[in-house]
Parts: structure tokens; sequence; C-alpha cells
């Protein structure tokens, strides 16, 4: 799906800012026809954000359940004539949209785009009122799952993941006008043939056929190739690839052309570069590549989830300060702004989808002391893998042409010891290559499955490991937790496969000092990483090390959280523990 764009055929209208807002725990807006007039009893709330920390006290904080948004936009007039789409960058977890009260759309799934043509009910030079009923509920048909319970004191969530359960509008709001005859979708895969690079690109037309040219510029907008016709290969002599580090980008601009008339164009950035497994090497342009870096998450104070351009662009400079060349996005896919600065950029990205928490194993006492089978007819089945599907395939269609996404992981820490598991993950990572076969797919294992046990990895083409050796299992005993590491890398190392380390960390309290390396301690932090890095460098499969986490982030209340999950590297408000310093050493000396 095409991101809106200003382009001499389209437009963009940004709707973000203050909203009318109202909380409906009790569900009465659909049921009153809420959207049918303007909201009542509604207070404002700022979008993008989530709505959670923003009004203090519990009502919003711990809401389950239905939350109103509306605004009016004026429709601009010029836009007379033209196909006009109202688009949300995203709605957590999922939502029904109205347009003067007329419903257009309803999507769920809380970190991908959704969008309706809604040229039928507005008029250019006009207001419209644009209501959204946005829902947080997880359950054993969403992804990621979860359970609610009645209880004297109220509904009730409670989920498997280890992050807090923000929602709200999230993203940004558009509305945007095309040509009524359109491109509809463009699709770019790359190559590299001698000092040529290869650009194989599909665009998809709606509306009467008409002639599509192709022109890509290189970063200065000189003309490099041409091409006509809705597919085809353009060849680039001697290109700048894109790199870690070199985020390089042609830009096509893709025409629809009848005779010398434009209708149509679009801009779609190229990064040239080849992604490939080789044995247990991760190659980016047929060079080795090692990944420095973190687990993310989207988690900034005050606005939850809400998409900030001042924590983006001082996010990555911190990665630049410390020597990170890449992250994953643990656990969802991120804003779209957040690619299209790593594409820039040569931020190096694996990206998640949002199938977190798929392991009942890991949730001792959650079920009234019981444990429930992760994969069974009563607990995940049929409709959370149809909705794991839509994930893939949003996720896929969303993100496939940004050069910095390099691989798929579909799941994070999914139960994957057993058959269920195995017949439950064969279909998705068929799906997943089947959409895409120009890059690699895995899954994240968790330290339950371990090597021997785990059923899932043969299915992937690289193998990322979450291991907190010497944190929940051997905690202050670093040296136990060495040894019992390298014997399980000793298995894994053995699948001829790439490993990357996707999270190990330790929570760390900013401030705390201990003589001795005590847990939560600053000086623990340094000693459990110099183990771990000491391990990583003795085994040339390990291809990368994300450390967990880039910064401290909210979670559900739990005995073994302060304050959220202190895992961070940084603070949640970005200063650095005595680990980054460390750190920095280490990444600014390996060099890639
Ligand atoms: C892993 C999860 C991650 C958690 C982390 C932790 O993938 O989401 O936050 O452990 O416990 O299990 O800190």
């Amino acid at each position: 799906m095409l991101r809106p764009q200003d382009t001499p055929t389209r437009e963009r209208k940004p709707l973000g800012g203050l909203w009318a807002f109202r909380l409906d725990a009790a569900g009465d807006g659909r049921r009153e026809h809420w959207f049918a007039a303007p909201l009542t009893d509604a207070r404002e709330m700022a979008v993008p954000a989530s709505y959670n920390d923003i009004i203090p006290g519990t009502e919003s904080r711990d809401h389950v359940g239905d939350a109103w948004y509306e605004t009016t936009a004026l429709v601009p007039r010029g836009w007379a004539g033209q196909r006009i789409v109202l688009r949300f960058d995203s709605a957590t977890h999922a939502a029904v949209v109205w347009v003067d009260g007329v419903e257009v759309m309803a999507h769920s799934g809380g970190y991908t785009p959704f969008e309706a043509d809604v040229t039928e009910l507005v008029q250019p030079g006009g207001r419209v009122r644009i209501t959204a009923v946005v829902n947080n509920e997880l359950t054993f048909e969403t992804i990621p799952p979860g359970i609610i319970d009645d209880t004297p004191q109220g509904r009730r969530q409670t989920y498997f993941h280890d992050f807090y359960n923000f929602a709200g509008l999230h993203r940004q709001v558009w509305l945007y006008a095309t040509p009524t005859t359109y491109i509809d979708d463009i699709t770019v895969v790359t190559g590299i043939e001698g000092a040529d690079g290869l650009v194989d690109y599909s665009v998809v037309v709606a509306g009467d056929a008409s002639e599509v040219s192709v022109r890509l510029l290189d970063a200065e907008g000189v003309e490099v190739a041409t091409g006509t016709g809705p597919s085809g290969r353009l060849r680039v002599p001697g290109a700048h690839l894109w790199a870690p580090g070199d985020g390089y980008l042609y830009t096509a601009i893709v025409e629809l052309l009848d005779g010398a008339a434009v209708i149509d164009s679009y801009e779609q950035t190229v990064g040239i570069r080849t992604v490939a497994v080789d044995g247990n090497r991760f190659l980016i342009n047929g060079e080795p590549f090692y990944f420095t870096g973190f687990g993310k998450h989207e988690d900034t104070p005050v606005r939850g989830k809400g998409h900030d351009d001042a924590f983006l662009v001082h996010d990555f400079d911190l990665f630049d300060w410390i020597g990170a060349n890449s992250f994953r996005t643990s656990h969802y896919p991120y804003a779209e702004e957040v690619y299209d600065y790593a594409d820039r950029h040569g931020i190096v990205v694996i990206d998640e989808t949002p199938a977190v928490g798929l392991n009942f194993g890991l949730m001792g006492g959650v079920f009234g002391g019981r444990t429930l089978p992760t994969f069974s007819a009563d607990t995940l089945s049929g409709p959370a893998q149809q909705a794991h599907e839509q994930v893939i395939r949003e996720l896929i269609a969303r993100d496939k042409n940004h050069p910095s996404v390099v691989l798929w992981s579909i799941a994070n820490e999914p139960e994957s010891h057993t058959d269920e598991a195995l017949d439950y993950f064969t279909p998705l990572f068929a799906l997943a290559r089947e959409l895409d076969p120009s890059r690699p797919v895995g899954f994240v294992n968790v330290m339950l499955s371990p090597y021997g046990a785990c059923k899932v990895s043969q299915l992937g083409d690289v193998l990322m490991l979450n291991r907190y050796y010497g944190w929940y299992v051997d905690t202050a005993n670093l040296a136990a937790a060495e040894q019992h590491w390298r014997e399980e890398l000793d298995g894994w190392a053995n699948e001829n496969k790439p490993i990357i380390i996707t999270e190990y960390g330790a929570d760390t309290i900013s401030g705390f000092h201990s003589v001795n390396p005590d847990p939560w301690s600053e000086e623990y932090q340094i000693e459990y990483l110099d183990m771990n890095h000491r391990v990583f460098d003795d085994y040339p499969a390990v291809v990368g090390e994300h450390v967990w986490n880039f910064a401290d982030f909210r979670t559900s209340t739990a005995i073994f959280r302060v304050d959220g999950n202190k895992k961070g590297v940084f603070t949640a408000d970005r200063r650095p523990k005595a680990a980054a310093h460390k750190l920095r050493e280490r990444w600014k000396g390996l060099g890639n």
C-alpha cells in the first residue's frame, strides 16, 4: 500500500492535532450511534499519541474497550474531480471509521495502515466530520493475543507480552487526493550484476490502463535509467549501492501518461542492494554483515506509542553515538517514518510482526494457576492463525520496498517446541516466502525452547535467539551463565545458519551502584554484557548482537518490574547508563 505523497498530481493533508475524545468502557457508543452526531461529553486528545498516560488516573491508563475520536476537516476546494482518500497510518488495535455518520471502513491489527475512498461522501470546499472508534481488546482471535475477564471491579485485560498495552491513534491520519486513474501499488526488487545495479519494478494501475513510464534519478537528480510499461528491469551502470552506514537512495519517478499528459505520478525511493544467507553468513551486497544494536520499542514518556519525530531523530543520533548499525522493530511494525529514516541513513532493520505472547508456557499462574496449551482448539487456533496471516500480509505489503529491511521476523518468542507449534508455523513461513522471495525469513526463539527442543527453527533462514543467561537463569552467577550459554551455542552453531542474538540484557536501575556486581546495578549490566560478548566472539556463526533494550520502557505491573522494564542501555528519557559507554567502546572498535 503506497503512502500518501505530495507530487504534481497528488496532495495530502495531515489531520493530526487535538481531536475530540471520549472513553466508552461500557460500549454504549456503538449502540447509541455516537457517530451519527458530534461527540458529546468529549475532552481533547492529542493525535498521534496513546491516550493512556495523557490523562492522569487509572480510568484512562487501564481502560479496556472502546475509545471514540472525532475531528472535522476542510476538504480543499482544489480537490474537485479527484479521488479523495481517508487513511489512518494505524489504530491500536482495531477501529471502525465514519465520515459524516456513514461507515467507511473497519480494520483490525494495531500497527498497519488502512484507508477508504471517500470521494462520494465529501464535498471539495466543504467540511467533513470524521469519527473513529478505537478498541484495545486482545483475545484469542487477535495478534497479539490476550484474555478479558469480567470481574466485580470491571473488565480486566490480561496479555502475554512484556510491554504496556498502549492504545489509540498512534500515527498520522491523512486526507489525500489522487487522480481517478491512479498508481495503486509499486514493487521494486533490486540486484547487482558486476558494477551494474538492477531494479526490477512492477506498477499496479487502477482505472483505465494508460502508459506507464519510470525514470530513475540518482541522489543528485540526474536520470540514470528509464523504463516503460507496468513492469520491467532498469539497469544502472556503476551503481552507488545502498549499504549499512551509507543510505544512498535513487528515486524512481513513476508516471501514468496519456500521450504527453501526466495523469498520475509517484516518487518511489530505491536503495540498490542485495541480501542473502550463505551458510552461517548474513550477506548484504555479498559482504558478511555483523549486526550491532538493539531491540527497541515505540515508547516515550507521556505519549506512549505515539510517533514523535524528535525522538526518531534523537534515538538514531544515539545509534550513531554508540556505534549501533541496526535494530529490530520488536515487537510490531513501527511507524513508516522510522523505515524512511533508516533507508536514508543506512540503518539495517529486522522487521517484526505484532505476533508476540504466543507462548502460554511463559505465563505461570495467569490462568488461575493452570497452564493452558498455547495452540489448541480452545486457545490459539484457526482465527489466531488467520489474524497472524493478515499481519504478515500487511507488513510485507507496507514495507517491501525499504532497502533497510533485510529480514522478516514473523513472531517473537512463540511456543516452538511442540508439534502444534510446527503445524501452526509451517504455513506462515510459506506465506512470508511467497509474498517476498527476496528476503530471508525467521522468528525469534525463546529460552524455553533451547537447542535440541525447538521444532520451528528448522523453518527459518536465520536463527534469532533471545537469551538471558545470567539474568533469568544463573542470576548473579556469570561464571555458570557463561558455561551454560556456551553449551547451548555449541549446538546452534552446528546448524549452518547465521545466528543473531536478538535479545540479551539485564534490568538495571540507573544510578544504582555496587562494589560487587549485584543484579540491578550498573556494574552488573556491564559485566553481564562483557560475558555475553566474550561468548559471541568465540562463535563465527554469531553474526549479530542486539542488546535488550535500547531504552527503559513501560510494562504492565508485575512484582519483577520496577516502574517498567529497566533493561534499557538508556533510560526512558534517553540518558546513558554506564553500559552505554562500554558498548560504545566495543561497537566503535568492531567496525564492519
Ligand atoms: C523477552 C521478551 C521481551 C521482554 C524480555 C524481558 O521478548 O519482550 O521484555 O524478555 O524479560 O522474553 O525483559
